[in-house]
């Protein structure tokens, strides 16, 4: 096999094997092992293996299935979306609007009408920010202005302009 054609490994080169993990509706026994085995054969796996099960409550089995799968992936097609901008760090950021825009940037956020779904926007504006990345407010070129829940649009334009 050349190095354009790959396939998975486990214990021998090019062996196939793979691992997966998935959960089924269906209480834990040799019928949702069964299940699982079905469902491994139907995505590829032959031979598979549940080497993992266990309850989930009464109802819902959680499983680790191995076993080998015959595809072949040719890497002259694989086709990557790159990134159309670069990703700056927050002193890049912080430089790129000192030289570019030579006043702080304001940002306005709000959950509009109705909505009261505040976790999302705490997530962007807040310096403690979500998934490992600071918010807004962390970055020293921007203010951050946030509203909050059920803001009027006219409201929200009218913090904008201010
Ligand atoms: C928590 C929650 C609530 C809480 C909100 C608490 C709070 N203070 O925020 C409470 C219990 C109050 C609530 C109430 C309601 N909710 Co609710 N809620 C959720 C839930 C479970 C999680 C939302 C959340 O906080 N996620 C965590 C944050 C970090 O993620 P996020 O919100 O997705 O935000 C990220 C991105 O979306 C993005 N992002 C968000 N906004 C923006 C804006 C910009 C400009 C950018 C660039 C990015 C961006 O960045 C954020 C950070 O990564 C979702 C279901 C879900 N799993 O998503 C339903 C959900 C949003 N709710 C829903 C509904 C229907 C309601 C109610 C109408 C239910 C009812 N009948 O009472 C009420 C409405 C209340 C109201 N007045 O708004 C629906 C919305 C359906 C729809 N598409 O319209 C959802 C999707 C559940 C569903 N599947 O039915 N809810």
């Amino acid at each position: 096999m050349s190095k354009r054609h790959v396939r998975p490994y486990g214990d021998t080169t090019g062996d196939g094997m793979i691992q997966t993990s998935f959960t089924l509706p269906v209480p834990h026994g040799p019928r949702a092992d069964g299940a699982a085995l079905q469902l491994a054969n139907k995505m590829g796996m032959d031979p598979a293996m549940v080497v993992h099960s266990k309850p989930i409550g009464p109802d819902f089995t959680f499983f680790v299935v191995y076993g080998s799968v015959k595809h072949i992936v040719d890497l002259d097609e694989v086709k990557v979306v790159e990134r159309e901008y670069p990703l700056l760090s927050p002193s890049e950021v912080n430089a790129t609007i000192k030289k570019r825009l030579r006043r702080k940037m304001v940002v306005v956020g709000g959950c509009i009408g109705t909505d009261a779904h505040t976790v999302g926007i705490d997530a962007i504006l807040n310096i403690k920010g979500f998934a490992g990345e600071k918010g807004l407010e962390y970055y020293r070129e921007l203010r951050v202005v946030n509203l909050g829940a059920q803001v009027t649009v006219p409201e929200l334009v009218k913090r904008s302009h201010a």
